[in-house]
């Protein structure tokens, strides 16, 4: 079926009334595929499936995101603030929130958020800090969410040492040749294994909270309202999961506090923007000041570097075993995008020292 004809059907399916004006695709996000579906009388969907190669329990993700969207929902009415910012997906006659076939494939549906902006790259230190806002306000949110009754969309999604370990493991493999164009990368992963794992022995021995963490903090997967710039919702909720502070404040430094594109191919241009860490890091600590321990401030920017060198050894991974689960735009691309990556941490491994005293202004600044 062509895919102007699946999405007609899932939307009547989802028993949306009209008609379809236009359907854009949107290029946003490396793993599901995602369509904006405006309809005649001007209001927007976005029909998404859901890539169940990477994600391989989809109805458990959808179970989640019902259980945290009614909760966030709840605590918004109770605090007397709007919820026109949460997510919301829509639930078919007979109650399922996604529609499912063996052709088509797994698709959800959500309504647009109006007015919405998406913001890819960053342009001034303010939207970073609206962004740590967006992101902290979002975890305290969660705070009494029943992690227990979460289920664990990606096993050991920010397991840090088990990807290395099946990174090392395909190296020794080397199933396409491909281990010889990136000696540089491989050694320089070896040396910084100790450092990258750190925060991993930590939550081991028990010297880290989990807390609700949404895993996954681009800055595309914050809304802003496109007039004021405030973070008006969280988006992209399929890994919510129990998980570490420093994930989600190191992942969203990773992708926005980079002074250039996630997979800039010019090394020379990748490095951290120490002002847009700084405005982050200002709106999400002031957001959690009351609720973060010490550890957790102290771990603040080692998991910058940490979700950094995470994301080198999968994009690496994914570039040795034949680019499987990121979409790439060329070939090559996921090599790009690690070494660019590795350029990234090893900017912030010198500027640690920098990057924790930031976070300790902020935090004593009360
Ligand atoms: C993927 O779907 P998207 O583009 O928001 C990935 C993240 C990576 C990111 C790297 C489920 O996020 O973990 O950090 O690409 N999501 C999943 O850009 O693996
Ligand atoms: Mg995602």
């Amino acid at each position: 079926m062509e895919i102007k004809d699946t999405i007609s059907s899932l939307v009547k399916a989802f028993g949306i009334p009209g008609e379809i004006r236009y359907i854009d695709t949107v290029r946003v996000g490396h793993i599901n595929g995602t369509y904006s579906v405006t309809m005649d009388d001007g209001r927007i969907y976005f029909v998404q499936r859901l890539n169940t190669y990477v994600f391989k329990q989809p109805h458990e993700i959808m179970e989640n995101i019902a259980g945290v969207t009614a909760h966030i929902s709840k605590k918004l009415e109770e605090l007397g603030k709007s919820r026109d910012g949460v997510m919301h997906f829509l639930a078919r006659d007979n109650g399922q929130n996604y529609y499912e076939s063996e052709e088509e494939g797994f698709w959800r549906i959500s309504e647009g958020v109006p007015n919405a902006l998406t913001i890819c790259e960053v342009q001034e230190a303010s939207v970073l800090r609206a962004a740590g806002k967006g992101f902290g306000r979002f975890q305290n949110l969660l705070a009494d969410y029943d992690a227990s009754t979460l289920h664990e969309t990606i096993k050991d999604f920010h397991n840090t040492a088990k990807r290395i370990d099946t990174f090392n493991a395909h190296v020794a493999e080397d199933p396409l040749g491909r281990v010889k164009e990136a000696e540089y990368e491989i050694a320089k992963i070896r040396e910084l294994t100790p450092l990258a794992t750190k925060l991993g022995q930590m939550l081991a021995a028990g010297e880290l909270p989990l807390r609700v963490t949404h895993n996954d903090t681009k800055i595309n997967n914050i809304i802003f309202d496109k007039d004021t710039k405030v973070a008006k919702t969280v988006i992209d909720l399929d890994t919510v999961m129990p998980g570490l502070v420093a994930y989600d404040f190191g992942d969203a430094i990773r992708y926005a506090a980079n002074t250039a594109r996630e997979d800039e191919p010019n090394l020379s241009k990748v490095g951290l923007n120490i002002e847009y860490y700084r405005a982050f890091a200002k709106g999400f600590i002031g957001e959690l000041r009351s609720t973060l321990t010490q550890n957790e401030l102290d771990t603040l920017a080692l998991g910058a570097f940490t979700m950094t060198l995470e994301l080198v050894v999968r994009f690496l991974d994914d570039y040795l075993v034949g680019d499987k689960y990121f979409k790439t735009a060329y070939p090559g691309h996921n090599l790009v995008r690690a070494r660019c990556q590795l350029r990234l941490a090893e900017d912030m491994v010198k500027r640690m020292d920098v990057m924790n005293e930031i976070v300790r202004e902020i935090a004593s600044a009360g």
